[in-house]
């Protein structure tokens, strides 16, 4: 049976890279190591498989004639450029539903600490300050007001969680979704206006480059919270920073950055802030998870069968 030839475009885990390897010839992101040994096999090459950081390009696919598959392991994709896949007619897949729950336990575990001031505390016990005086108090997040920007499978898993917690939830999205029993507001700044929590759970992409920016941020107010784990692209950091200085907003807790894994150093010394290492779906149940999805999706295409979770 030929084992065909596979393109990896990002570092994967050994759970997905020792399967992929039994099952397929993998080329490990020979694109960027040895232009030469790329050359040789690139007409050969029918899938990609990457990560949801991965950048898969319309000059990329143009080097690879017999590609037909991208199988990404994220369920964000917007580093694939879906659009030249689709005229190439090449098949996108990615790794929707399995992460749900870890990135909504994320999103809800940053709002707490934000908002508690869990990290903070912390470090004041570590620091062996406690004999010296308590933390500052902090601020209750139960009954309070969460805004979710996104109500697609992870908002919703969000949503759930924030009632759970009494938590008045509404949201904006693309369009409003009637079935469901939060208050949808078309525009996002009005919504940050209504929120305590705006939590951010949008694709990333150019549709929603920049759409948490100063105004947004400045309806957000100083005793707001903005929470990200979509993209970093989704938020203009610099306004961010700068609200963040100036106490335009109570605080920010981040998993994701536009320039990962770089982080703003002005971030660093802010007292409001929680820092996380894009790591919302980051367990072992979940990424196992992905793995098989990714190689389900490749199957799949290689048996000539429908993609389980195709994106195109
Ligand atoms: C992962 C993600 O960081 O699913 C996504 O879109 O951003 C994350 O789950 C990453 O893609 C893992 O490969």
């Amino acid at each position: 049976m030929t084992r065909p030839d596979i393109l990896t475009v990002a570092k994967l885990a050994p759970f997905l890279m020792e399967p992929l390897q039994a099952a397929f010839t993998v080329h490990d992101r020979l694109h960027e190591t040895d232009a030469a040994a790329f050359a040789r096999i690139a007409p050969s090459i029918q899938g990609i498989c990457g990560s949801g950081e991965s950048k898969v390009g319309a000059a990329l696919m143009d080097q690879l004639p017999a590609l037909r598959m991208i199988s990404i392991m994220g369920v964000g994709y917007d580093g694939v450029e879906v659009a030249a896949a689709k005229a190439r007619g090449v098949l996108v897949s990615h790794t929707p539903d399995v992460l749900n729950d870890d990135v909504a336990d994320l999103a809800i575990a940053l709002a707490l600490n934000i908002a508690r001031r869990i990290p903070q505390a912390e470090r004041h016990v570590r620091a062996g300050l406690w004999p010296q005086g308590p933390v500052p108090l902090a601020t209750k997040m139960s009954g309070a007001r969460m805004g979710i920007v996104g109500m697609g499978r992870i908002g919703q898993a969000i949503a759930t969680r924030a009632r759970a917690f009494g938590m008045h939830v509404a949201y904006t999205a693309r369009s409003a979704k009637p079935e469901l029993p939060y208050t949808f507001h078309d525009q996002v700044t009005a919504l940050a206006a209504q929120s305590d929590f705006l939590v951010i759970i949008t694709p990333g992409g150019a549709g929603t480059r920049k759409l948490i920016d100063a105004t947004v941020l400045q309806a957000l107010g100083p005793k707001g919270y903005l929470i990200n784990v979509a993209r970093g692209s989704v938020v203009d950091e610099a306004a961010l920073v700068t609200a963040l200085q100036q106490g335009t907003i109570g605080g920010a807790a981040l998993d994701v950055f536009e320039n990962e894994p770089h982080v703003p150093e002005a971030l660093f010394g802010l007292e409001q802030v929680v820092l996380q290492p894009h790591q919302a779906s980051a367990t072992h149940e979940t990424r196992e998870a992905m793995g098989r999805l990714v190689l389900d999706n490749l199957a799949a295409h290689f048996a000539g069968r429908p993609l389980p979770t195709a994106v195109v």
